[in-house]
């Protein structure tokens, strides 16, 4: 599983672009928002820079945390 930080993520709003844009990578992928510690996991077959890379051009900076 992948775990992302993703700071600028506030709302519910920011949580539904982010999931859109992982499912844009990947349509299977399972995305779980947790805006209280502005992480997110991806459960996903994807290139795990490809994830990261789309959430980024959405215009959400991201780190990799280790899980
Ligand atoms: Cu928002």
């Amino acid at each position: 599983m992948l775990k992302l930080k993703v700071p600028d993520m506030s709302c519910g709003h920011c949580a539904g672009t982010i999931e859109k844009a992982v499912k844009s990578v990947d349509p299977t992928a399972r995305v779980t928002v947790d805006l209280g510690s502005s992480t997110v996991a991806v459960e996903t077959g994807a290139d795990e820079h490809a994830i990261c890379d789309v959430i980024r051009s959405a215009g959400y900076d991201n780190e990799k945390l280790a899980v």
